[in-house]
This record gives C-alpha cells, structure tokens and sequence, in this order.
C-alpha cells in the first residue's frame, strides 16, 4: 500500500486542480491532502480564500480519488504530516519545484506540471469583469 500526500488551498475549484488530485493519487494506491487553513492561505497571498477551510475541506474529501484530507496548518509542518499519514510520496505541483526537496529523506518527492490557462486568481478576476 503505497500512500501519496499532496498539499493546496484548493479554493474554487478548477480542472487544474482535480488534473493534479488524480495524477498524484494514479502514483499509489492512497491519497491524502492537505487543505491549507484561511490563516495560511492569508499568509501565503494576502487574502483570504472564497471558500472558507471548512467547504474546501468538504469538496476536496467528496471527490473520489481523495481518500483522506486534513487541515494545513503551517508550510513549516510538512514533516510531521508525511509522518502521520505515513507517506511514501509527496507530490506538488512544479511552481512549487525544488521547494520540498528537504523532505526527500522521508519520503519521494515529486512535482507534477501545472495545467495550463488556468488558476484561482484568473477565475476570480473573470468573474468580476461579469459584475
Ligand atoms: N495546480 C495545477 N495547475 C493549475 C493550478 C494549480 O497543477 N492550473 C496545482 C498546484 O501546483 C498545487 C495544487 O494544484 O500543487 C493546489 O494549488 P493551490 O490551490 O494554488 O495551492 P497552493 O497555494 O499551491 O498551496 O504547502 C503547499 C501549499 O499549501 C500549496
């Protein structure tokens, strides 16, 4: 039984996330994400996500390749949860290339490329243009 982990905010989701969910689970046999919380995700880009840590957690543990989830609490505990979901792989997507690099004595570590055309930050200023 070979357990993946992956982390993200996963806010509004799009084709680019659920591309990057099912590559990594098609990498093992379990998956388990790490939903980054409100406060880190007001940490990492200065706002706080459209759905709240709660409903992104609900959608992300609904979807059928995710076997887990948990809340991300800090990017500096990424050691402690490999560690507890007993992961043998992490996968990120390639902006976060050579970034976790560090945890490769714990486990694999992989990044995967981002899909093209499409992230969070696009959509919300598309839908505003509607507004
Ligand atoms: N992603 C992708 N293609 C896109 C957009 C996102 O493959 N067009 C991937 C990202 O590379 C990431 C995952 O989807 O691996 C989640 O992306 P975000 O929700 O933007 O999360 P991020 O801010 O990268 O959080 O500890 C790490 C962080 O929590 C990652």
């Amino acid at each position: 039984m070979r357990t993946v982990i992956t982390f993200g905010t996963f806010d509004v989701l799009h084709i680019g996330h659920v591309n990057i969910l099912k590559r990594a689970k098609s990498l093992g046999d379990r998956l388990v994400v790490g939903v980054s919380s409100d406060a880190l995700n007001f940490s990492k880009k200065q706002r706080y996500p459209v759905y709240p840590e709660s409903e992104r957690l609900e959608i992300i543990r609904s979807l059928d390749c995710v076997d887990d989830v948990f809340i991300e609490h800090s990017l500096e505990l990424k050691a402690k949860y490999i560690k507890e979901h007993h992961a043998d792989i992490l996968i990120m997507g390639d902006d976060w290339a050579g970034k976790f690099d560090i945890y490769k004595d714990l486990c694999e570590v992989f990044y995967l490329p981002r899909t093209a055309g499409i992230s969070t930050t696009e959509l919300i200023s598309h839908i505003k243009k509607y507004n």
